[in-house]
């Protein structure tokens, strides 16, 4: 039977395992649209609000799967659309898969409409592989080339489909001069260190009186390992954003997160150490890392150039976070002094009650860190969270409590605005099962948040379990930008720039046929969870916060101590109830010392 390219395209991707699609049409893509109808639901598209979404999506998907996560736009403007998700991926190194359409091989060159140069557009993106098919018999090793070295480099590709290429007659390859035979089909390598660096690297954790362990995402799958060794060294295990996750925060030696966003007691952990190790984790801010020369260095990672990057490592492990932390453990003499560690819990354990008394901190009207208080403890089980960029990032980092078997994540190395309700529509679709909660601020929200909600009101009666909570912090403020231009800039809120209109978030979820409650009490943040946990659809739970509670990193430094008091000197338009609320906090967060 005769079969068109763009069947071709699907049966291929078929063959690949990959069964979801998320995507927007446009006539550069009317081919392959064709054909997904053609294909009944597999695999299916998911339909979004805008190209972005669904690069963010797809890329939602590599991160709760590990997977290769896929979506499709049509030329130009959608191509165009579809960037800044594709950065967020490729900077978190998810591996994902661009199908694009492009105009008709004929007009190329042309100036013609929607003609935009997509090699050219995509070239640093996808850098490891942008093509353009120009004939049919090509379309097989596009495919096959395309998703493999996604997945083996954790990269972004990108396949560019002219449209009149796509409802070609689909050809395999001749098998003469001048063609590529392909084939499907990856198996990640298992990769582990020789055992003479595996010695070398227990030799100086042996040697460590005090270490510390950093964990990021390339750990994620190696909690047992990881609980195991920092068990054996008497070590602490902090965590980076995208590690979220990786080992559970009831250990009474794991320190939380680490930077700016992070934990006192992860900041101590990494001033006090003798011994670094790093595993899995990119993690970039030198400052939360031991002074270069004050501790001995350890680092596995997966990816040779991520390796001696952040700090000098004298043992530098390639290999698999969970196999490495496996090969390396017998090699480990148990520490008999757990005064370190006893330590880092004692930290640990106060850092936890400041949490607590911060969350109940008075505020006007509700404390953002009391929200998350609140939630801490209502995490359902095996939950995924997601997370946009703000002053939500700051507390999902800091405030909430994660068992072992649950999920996390959000835009940790592009930093971007807006994935966070898209990344819990990918979560959805991916564990159906599984209850998802997004935590993100107003400002995402209006930027694209409130329009993917359309989405989730689209497909919700297809997830087996229909919970999922949008937590929108209403604090009519792009907060986390305003108080980083008092504690960096040293200047008042601007007003024109951070100000952002007030909206009915959760009037707006009723009015699509989800669940909404608002809450601007304090004490009804807790059944305002349990309504919206509980709930038979998917919900927005709106919270009218106070934008004068301080996102501060864990230790302040003097020079932002200096711009603060400078920004409220200079007559911060809220300065009277910044300085009341702030001002306490801020005065239990400076280190001893700077
Ligand atoms: C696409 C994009 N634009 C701008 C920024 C800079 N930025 C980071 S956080 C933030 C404010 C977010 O405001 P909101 O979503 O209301 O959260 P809040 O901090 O108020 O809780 C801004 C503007 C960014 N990270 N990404
Ligand atoms: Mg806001």
């Amino acid at each position: 039977m005769s079969q068109l390219v763009a069947d071709y395209i699907l049966e291929r991707l078929r063959a690949w395992d990959i069964h979801r699609i998320y995507g927007y049409p446009g006539d550069g893509i009317n081919a392959i649209l064709g054909a997904l109808d053609r294909a009944g639901s597999d695999p299916e598209l998911i339909q979004v609000r805008h190209e972005e979404m669904a690069a963010f999506m797809a890329c939602g998907h590599a991160k709760f799967t590990g997977e290769i996560g896929v979506c499709l736009a049509t030329s130009g403007p959608g191509a165009i659309h579809l960037l800044n998700g594709l950065y967020d991926a490729r900077l978190d190194h998810a591996p994902l898969l661009a199908i694009v359409g492009q105009q008709a091989r004929a007009a190329l060159g042309g100036d013609y409409q929607q003609e935009v140069d997509l090699t050219t557009l995509f070239k640093d993106v996808a850098r490891e592989y942008v093509q353009m098919a120009t004939v049919p018999e090509q379309m097989r090793h596009l495919i096959d080339r395309a998703i493999r070295i996604a997945l083996s480099e954790r990269t972004v590709t990108c396949l560019i489909v002219p449209n009149d290429l796509a409802s070609m007659e689909a050809a395999e390859p001749p098998h003469e001069h001048g063609t590529v035979h392909s084939s499907i089909g990856y198996t990640r390598p298992r990769i582990v260190p020789d055992n003479e660096s595996l010695r070398r690297a227990a030799d100086v954790l042996n040697k460590g009186e005090r270490v510390a362990i950093l964990a990021g995402q390339g750990a994620l799958g190696a909690e047992a390992e990881l609980l195991q060794v920092a068990d054996t060294l008497g070590a602490g295990i902090a965590k980076a954003l995208l590690g979220r996750a990786v080992v559970p925060d009831d250990v009474p030696y794991v320190t939380g997160s680490i930077g700016l966003l992070g934990t006192r007691p992860s900041y101590e952990l990494m001033t006090g150490c003798d011994t670094l190790m790093m595993v899995g984790s990119s993690f970039p801010y030198s400052e939360f890392l031991p002074e270069e020369g004050k501790a001995r260095g350890v680092q596995i990672d997966i990816d040779a150039r991520l390796i001696g990057i952040r700090y000098p490592m004298e043992v530098q492990l390639v290999g698999d976070a969970r196999e490495t932390l496996r090969g390396l453990q017998p090699h480990l003499e148990r520490k008999t002094d757990r005064d370190w560690q006893e330590s880092i819990a004692g930290q640990v354990e106060d850092w936890w009650e400041l949490m607590d008394a911060r969350a109940h901190d008075d505020a006007d009207p509700i404390n953002p860190q009391r929200v998350f208080w609140e939630l801490s403890s209502r995490l359902p089980d095996g939950c995924i969270l997601t997370s946009d960029s703000g002053s939500a990032a700051n507390w999902f980092a800091r405030d909430l409590r994660l068992r072992s078997g649950m999920m996390a994540s959000l835009s940790g190395n592009l930093a971007t605005m807006g994935p966070g309700v898209p990344y819990a529509i990918a979560a959805k679709f991916a564990h159906p099962e599984r209850p998802v909660i997004a935590l993100v601020g107003d400002g995402a929200m209006q930027m694209n948040g409130l329009a993917e909600l359309i989405t989730i009101a689209k497909y919700w009666r297809q997830w087996s379990d229909p919970r999922l909570a949008v937590l929108v912090l209403n604090n009519q403020d792009l907060n986390q930008v305003t108080w980083e231009q008092r504690a960096m800039e040293g200047d008042p809120r601007y007003e024109v720039s951070q100000s952002i209109p007030d909206f009915p978030y959760a009037r707006y979820a009723e009015m699509i046929g989800l669940r909404g409650v608002r809450v601007d009490e304090p004490d009804r943040v807790g059944e305002a969870w349990d309504e919206v946990l509980a709930s038979d659809r998917p919900a927005v739970l709106e919270a009218v916060v106070d934008p004068e509670i301080p996102p501060l990193p864990p230790h302040i430094t003097f020079e932002q101590a200096k711009h603060f008091a400078q920004a409220v000197i200079h007559g911060d338009a809220n300065r009277r109830s910044m300085v009341r609320n702030s001002l306490r906090q801020m005065l239990d967060t400076i280190t001893p010392g700077r």
